[in-house]
């Protein structure tokens, strides 16, 4: 049984997860890695079940008919706890979130419950990203500061750690928000629920292989959800 279960949701992912996972893999023998596809249809679930088949330390959760980021997180964490898992990790596919950083996240995530790699904390971290996708990013990260007055220097980031107690003190199963909005949801939670988050400065790199999942629909939720956030917050309703 593995500590730390590092849970990654992919959708057509098939270039980078061979490449990742044993990047992930190294970086600490307590590892282990969960990965939860929804049937991509460029056959990442067949990859990841012949990953799962050589390295006992990885398991793949298959899910059909069901698609979407935050669903995929709920399932994913739902499993890493029933698996006994002591700290969960969110990571992305696509090499944005680097494995090195997993040691530091993880050492952070033991000593306060929660540690996030964060692009803004020392100017803007972002890497090959189109000027339009930066200032898009940086601008919504102000709005959602300002909505919900967050005080985190990254609310619409999800690369982190967290302790399985910490999970359960926010209630992530609440969730209802896909997208981007699922991560700013659960970094309000982490807040309101009054979890020390201790963050810390990564360099996130834009995708070489894959493509973006992101879409109008996905950020217009985001920009909708944090009034939602805002209101349920003050009424105590989390
Ligand atoms: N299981 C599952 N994973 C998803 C889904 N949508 C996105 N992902 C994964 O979530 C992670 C983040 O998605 P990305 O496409 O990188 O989205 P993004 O980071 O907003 O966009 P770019 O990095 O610009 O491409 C990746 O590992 C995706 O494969 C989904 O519906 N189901
Ligand atoms: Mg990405």
């Amino acid at each position: 049984m593995s500590r730390c279960i590092v849970v990654i949701p992919t959708y057509n992912e098939c270039e980078n997860l061979p490449l990742l996972i044993p990047r992930v893999l190294a970086q600490d023998s307590e590892i282990g890695v969960l990965v939860v596809d929804d049937a991509s249809p460029d056959g990442t679930g067949d990859v990841a079940d012949a990953l799962a088949h050589d390295e006992a330390r990885v398991t793949v959760l298959h899910r059909e008919g069901n698609r979407g980021l935050g669903s995929a997180y709920r399932d994913g964490f739902q499993h890493a706890l029933e698996q006994g898992a002591e700290l969960v990790v969110q990571m992305d596919a696509d090499f944005s979130h680097p494995p090195d950083l997993l040691p530091e996240l993880i050492a952070g995530a033991k000593q306060t419950g929660c540690c996030m790699g964060s692009r803004y904390l020392k100017g803007i971290t972002v890497v090959n990203w189109p000027i339009e996708r930066i200032l898009l990013s940086y601008f919504g990260n102000v709005y959602v500061r300002w909505i919900t007055g967050m005080k985190l220097s990254d609310t619409t980031g999800g690369f982190r750690c967290m302790h399985r107690d910490v999970l359960s003190r926010i209630h992530y199963q609440r969730i209802r928000a896909d997208g981007y909005a699922f991560q700013i949801e659960l970094n309000f939670r982490l807040i309101h629920f009054g979890v020390d988050v201790l963050e810390i400065p990564f360099f996130f790199v834009d995708r070489t292989q894959g493509t973006s999942k992101m879409t109008p629909r996905i950020g217009l939720e985001a920009l909708w959800r944090v009034w939602v956030l805002r209101a349920r917050g003050l009424l105590g309703r989390l």
